[in-house]
């Protein structure tokens, strides 16, 4: 599994920056693994830590092997597959299923190791920022002190938090700090929460392969449907999966969305000042972790427009370097290549 499968991509006109990849200080593994041992834990923590954690399989292994890792076999895997820079984030669900006050504690861990690890190797790795939602204002204090004073870039936050959404207010200092801070937040996925895993769980659909999208997808719709960018309008989300799916929805979003509210139907449906679909073009960045897929790429650049669709692996989840030739081959203009692989992320992640 540790041995590449395919030649390394050659150099190309562009370089090839990474944007979802994932890491996990060894210490968490700790602290999960007394979540995972405690009275009644998250079904959906429990299927997918749970299993990561103890599973013999090859694929689990190496995974949990690879995210420990800031250095030398993390960098041996970028130069296999060709891929020039990772911008780094805490694996999901990361310090949001710690209680409270031990989750702002090792945010801060989280961000003091990879930041160090974004000094050592200033070329090759950026890293984004862990925040604990469960206490807002540290967030927001967090945020400020990992891109002001680490240097990191982005802001990662992993879903929901304990079966909360950040489409409500009491989570708003978070976005009012970002856009302080002038950094996007990578809105991650997590599996579904304790109320709604149940029917996903019992077929196995509860992670990457399906639960992942719809949980997520439904949170950054509740973003828009909320109100928050008509309050933060400079505010940008990162989101994965080529949009966990929401690009695809953008035409029946809109005419339901404006029937639901002609219609008075829901107190908590209220008129927007523009369309869902506008949101998703002014506030969201999408990123083709894991859908590498020129079809599936090329429609979302056409629904939100080139400068704002990102190339991601999803490292160590989806490590192909299939999947890197495949996106090279792919047909499309070399400049709106180049904006994908490289300078959309330059812009959004302020890297030079
Ligand atoms: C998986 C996939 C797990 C992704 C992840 O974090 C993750 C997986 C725990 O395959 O179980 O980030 N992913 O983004 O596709
Ligand atoms: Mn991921």
């Amino acid at each position: 599994m540790d041995q590449p499968k395919a030649e390394r991509p050659p150099k190309a006109d562009y370089a090839r920056i990474a944007t979802e990849e994932a890491f996990a200080p060894a210490e968490m593994m700790n602290i999960w693994r007394k979540i995972l041992e405690g009275p009644d834990p998250d079904p959906g923590f429990v299927s997918l830590i749970g299993f990561y954690m103890t599973s013999q399989a090859e694929r689990p292994r190496h995974i949990m092997n690879c995210l420990t890792d800031l250095g030398a076999m993390r960098l041996r895997h970028m130069e296999e597959a060709g891929i020039d820079r990772q911008v780094i984030a805490l694996t999901s669900p990361g310090v949001q299923v710690m209680e409270a006050d031990s989750a702002v504690d090792f945010a801060k861990v989280a961000n003091d190791e990879l930041a160090e690890a974004c000094r050592n190797h200033p070329t090759k790795f950026s890293g984004m920022v862990a925040i604990a939602p469960q206490k807002p204002a540290e967030a927001a204090k967090e945020i400020e002190r990992g891109i002001k004073q680490l240097g990191l870039t982005g802001v990662i936050i992993n879903s929901h938090t304990h079966g909360e959404y950040l489409s409500n207010p009491k989570f708003w200092e978070i976005f009012e700090a970002a856009e302080a801070n002038d950094t996007p937040i990578y809105l991650h996925p997590n599996t579904p929460p304790r109320d709604m895993i149940r029917p996903f769980l019992e077929v196995g659909l509860d992670g990457a392969i399906f639960g992942f999208g719809v949980e997520t997808g439904l949170h950054a719709l509740r973003l828009i449907t909320s109100g928050v960018f008509d309050r933060f309008p400079k505010l940008q989300i990162i989101i994965g999966h080529m949009g966990e799916a929401l690009p695809f929805w953008a035409y029946r979003l809109d005419y339901m969305h404006a029937a639901t509210v002609r219609s008075n139907r829901y107190e908590s449906m209220k008129p927007l000042k523009k369309k869902p679909s506008e949101y998703l073009r002014e506030n969201f960045h999408i990123t083709n972790s894991g859908v590498a897929w020129e079809p599936a790429i090329k429609f979302t650049q056409d629904v939100v427009g080139t400068d704002r669709v990102l190339y991601a692996m999803d490292y160590p989840y989806q490590h192909s370097i299939e999947e890197v030739h495949s996106l090279d081959r792919m047909q499309m203009a070399p400049e709106v290549k180049k904006a994908f692989f490289q300078t959309n992320a330059e812009k959004l992640f302020k890297i030079s």
